[in-house]
């Protein structure tokens, strides 16, 4: 093979890796159909939500894990998942979550600041499913990646 031909072929397939590899991020790791994707602005739209919010808070400590469980009813097509530990001295601060749905089906995540798109202490994510999520008990685990020893406070809402 001459060389410019496997420079050539070399450039497409990292075109084509680029774009599958960036997707990989907010996919799930499950053989469903629910769609994982950023809130554009990151905020709760209580308008739109009202009826269904979630709140809980907790304090997350160094390598620990938090399991807050949310029970989510049937024909719910999406929930949004809102956690924040913004606003402690010393940051910013890592925290990560994982989430696993009903039903043996995999894990989505860990997910870590960035995974929506902006680094604000938040993390943002839609679940999405036109034929209906998965009903039951949905498992939400924080995880304290790098916090400070004495921990730092946390809201978790899962809004539908
Ligand atoms: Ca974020």
């Amino acid at each position: 093979m001459q060389p410019e031909k496997t420079i050539l072929i070399l450039i497409i397939a990292a075109a084509l890796l680029v774009p599958a590899a960036a997707a990989h991020d907010l996919r799930a790791e499950t053989a469903d159909q629910i769609t994982v994707s950023s809130i554009p602005d990151g905020l709760i739209d209580l308008d739109k939500f009202k009826i269904g919010i979630r709140s809980v808070g907790g304090t997350i400590y160094p390598s620990e894990w938090d399991l807050i469980n949310k029970y989510i009813p049937s024909n719910v097509e999406t929930i949004e998942v809102y956690l924040d530990w913004s606003g402690h001295s010393g940051g910013p601060y890592s925290v990560a979550l994982t989430i696993y749905p009903p039903g043996n089906n995999g894990h989505f995540g860990p997910y870590y600041d960035s995974a929506d798109g902006r680094s604000d202490e938040k993390i943002t994510l839609s679940f999405s499913d036109s034929s209906g999520l998965p009903s039951g008990t949905w498992q939400f685990y924080v995880f304290g990646d790098d916090v400070p020893a004495s921990g730092i406070s946390y809201t978790l809402n899962v809004v539908y």
